[in-house]
């Protein structure tokens, strides 16, 4: 990197002690070295210094009242990044690892992310350090309710629209969704996932794992391949995980593991979708009672030891950084020759290495989990039509997206030189939208 190492330092600099983030910034600016090099006029506007930049942070404090009686405080992160298409846009994240880094690192990619579904929406993640691991359905409540009363003044269906994320799924979105109601008098599409029955759109539960296989189906095509008898381990078994086995079962493919952060479960046979649904979804219970109903299977507490399992396709649906060099070279040793990102960044640079040194046909998170916000925009548009449509339609229209981020990014990569190389093409096809928007609107 050569134009790009100055904004990089600078990055590094500003934001000391966060490394996902500075991970993230790093990936993106190396693949748009050549973009810079033909661009002079946005180097010269600044658009990379002033992309990596929040528009606004917002840091707040959470304080609720637990089952006991005591007073809990928590850490509230709403990062505004990136304005220049469309309203902020981008999930919240609930789990104990949260700083400002990782929503940093996640909103700075979901600038891109929500560039390639070709819908006007920016780039944002919020979030807080609380673990709802073990609390009451009272004490989320409590929770999500105390966060909103914070969060609602900074937000608004034209101006900056949440979503789910780690440990954020329906029943927390309705809690969100009511204080926002409440306080402000307002029934307004101002977050999506919502449920049906108030303003939620069919489909956006099944999309990012729909999406991540309808991405990798087309990226196999290339070379001849789907997802048709092949082995699968998807990583994770929330909602992402989820939706990606039933699509891949769906497409005629085989899951044989799923796991949480205590261990994973293979289930040579192929997993039983019902039975982790039963037990993720209905009694938030662990991966490990599994076991229970389906004696044949194993678990092996611990998280790596999922990529030593062979299969044909890996779909890691976790966390970031879930897969490290050697599992990488694992999974190729085993003969996996696709790998598609349904988690955000859960490949470190030097498993990405690896997977494009062995020709690994490889779906970017950016590119391939983006069917979620897709749908979440296709949600917003839905709310402001004040008309649903089906799920067969949205489906459909999913789909589409998937088969265009595809389509554009491999063009992206061609035109700068590398093809097939579509961890290249979705950062650069992703950026230049916004880059163009930054240069027209002008420097602010
Ligand atoms: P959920 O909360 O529904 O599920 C998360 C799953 O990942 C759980 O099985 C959880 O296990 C596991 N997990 C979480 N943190 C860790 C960790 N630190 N180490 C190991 N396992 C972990 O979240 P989602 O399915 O929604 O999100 C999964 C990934 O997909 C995230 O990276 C998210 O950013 C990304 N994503 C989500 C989208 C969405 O629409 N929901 C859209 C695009 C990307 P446990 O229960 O033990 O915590
Ligand atoms: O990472 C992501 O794209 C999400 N968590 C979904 C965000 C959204 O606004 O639907």
């Amino acid at each position: 990197m050569k134009l790009l190492a100055p904004v990089l330092e600078q990055v590094e600099k500003r934001n000391p002690n966060e490394p996902e983030f500075h991970q993230a910034v790093q990936e993106v600016l190396e693949s748009l070295e050549p973009v810079a090099e033909r661009h002079p006029e946005w180097l010269k506007a600044g658009v990379f210094d002033r992309i990596v930049e929040p528009e606004r942070q917002i840091l707040f404090r959470v304080a609720w009242v637990d089952d006991q009686g005591r007073v809990q405080v928590n850490r509230g992160f709403r990062v505004q990044f990136n304005s220049a298409i469309g309203p902020f846009k981008g999930g919240l994240r609930l789990h104990p690892s949260v700083n400002v880094g990782i929503i940093k690192f996640l909103g700075f990619e979901q600038i891109l992310k929500n560039s390639l579904t070709g819908l006007p929406i920016g780039g944002a993640k919020g979030g807080s350090d609380f673990d709802p691991k073990g609390k009451s359905d009272g004490e989320v409540m409590r929770f999500c309710q105390a966060f909103m009363t914070e969060l609602q003044r900074h937000i608004g269906p034209d101006t900056d629209v949440p979503a789910g994320d780690i440990g954020v799924g329906g029943r927390e979105i309705g809690y969100l969704y009511g204080q926002y109601r409440r306080i402000r008098n307002e029934s307004t599409g101002v977050l999506t996932g919502k449920a049906i029955g108030w303003g939620g759109s069919l489909a956006r539960t099944e999309a990012t794992g729909y999406g991540l296989c309808y991405f990798i189906e087309e990226a196999m095509k290339v070379r001849h391949k789907s997802f048709r008898g092949k082995t699968v381990v998807v990583s994770g078994s929330g909602n992402v995980a989820i939706y990606a086995t039933q699509k891949v079962q769906h497409l005629g493919g085989r899951v044989v593991a799923l796991s949480d952060s205590d261990g994973y479960v293979h289930d040579p046979d192929g997993i039983d979708l019902k039975t982790v649904q039963e037990i993720k979804e209905v009694r938030r219970g662990r991966i490990k009672e599994y076991l229970a109903v389906r004696p044949n299977a194993t678990y092996v507490p611990g998280c790596s030891g999922i990529w030593s399992i062979p299969c044909d396709i890996a779909l890691p649906s976790a966390t970031q950084n879930e897969i490290d060099e050697a599992s990488a070279e694992l999974l190729v040793k085993n003969g996996c020759f696709a790998v598609g990102e349904g988690a955000n960044m859960p490949s470190t640079p030097e498993a990405i290495e690896v997977f494009l040194r062995n020709q690994v046909t490889y779906g970017p998170a950016k590119a391939a989990n983006a069917g979620g916000v897709a749908t979440s925009a296709l949600e917003m548009s839905q709310n402001s039509m004040r008309l649903s449509w089906t799920f067969d339609e949205v489906d459909a229209k999913l789909k589409d997206i998937m088969i265009h981020i595809h389509s554009i990014s491999s063009r992206a990569a061609a035109e700068y030189g590398h093809p097939d190389n579509l961890f290249m093409g979705a950062n650069i096809a992703g950026f230049e939208k916004v880059a163009k928007a930054m240069y027209e609107q002008g420097v602010g």
